[in-house]
């Protein structure tokens, strides 16, 4: 291998471990190719003889094997962070915006969201006479809590791992009464 490509696998290696060894066998794979190609498009009598079909076919066996092999490993990683994803991939907001029902009913816009994880703004109307608030957990622990308001909009910024978490009012009875929805963070 020429030292500059050594290299630039090494750093391939270092930025992205998960896919170098598809990137890393991809290229040989896609050099073969080439090769097989140019050469066999200036030798029309190639390959000479019965040993050299078998190590042409042979050695293009094992790259695509291999190949094959690097994109199902690569794969199990991107396919948890493509399940994740809505279908068209938009990365999601860092605002998680709440309304309350406008109207005073026990309920807010919308039943599920989902924001990026990391430092999110949580910011909620609530143009209702009913005094309501925005409560962020996962399972019973409380990660982050808007002020209770009434006519009013609040913003508040909480820094959210991955993970599914719950949101909803803890006045009263209102979270019972179907003030609630879930929140994923990826
Ligand atoms: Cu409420």
């Amino acid at each position: 291998m020429h030292p500059g490509n050594v290299a630039g696998a090494a750093s391939l290696l270092a930025a992205a471990p998960s896919k170098a060894p598809f990137y890393v066998v991809g290229a040989a794979l896609a050099a073969w190719a080439v090769a097989l190609a140019a050469f066999g498009a200036t030798h029309p009598e190639f390959p000479h003889g019965a040993g050299g079909a078998r190590l042409v076919v042979l050695t293009t066996v094992l790259l695509v094997a291999g190949a094959m092999t690097a994109a199902v490993l690569t794969a199990g990683d991107e396919g948890g962070k493509a399940q994740a994803r809505p279908a068209g991939g938009a990365a999601p907001s860092s605002t998680l915006a709440l309304a309350a029902d406008p109207s005073g009913g026990l309920s807010y816009d919308v039943r599920q969201a989902t924001v990026a994880a990391g430092a999110d703004t949580i910011r909620f109307v609530n143009r209702s006479p009913l005094a309501h608030d925005v409560t962020i957990a996962q399972g019973s622990k409380v990660v982050a809590a808007t002020k209770t308001i009434d006519h009013a909009t609040t913003t508040t910024t909480a820094r959210l791992a991955p993970g599914r978490y719950v949101f909803y009012c803890s006045v009263d009875e209102h979270r019972q009464a179907g003030m609630q929805g879930t929140l994923t963070v990826r």
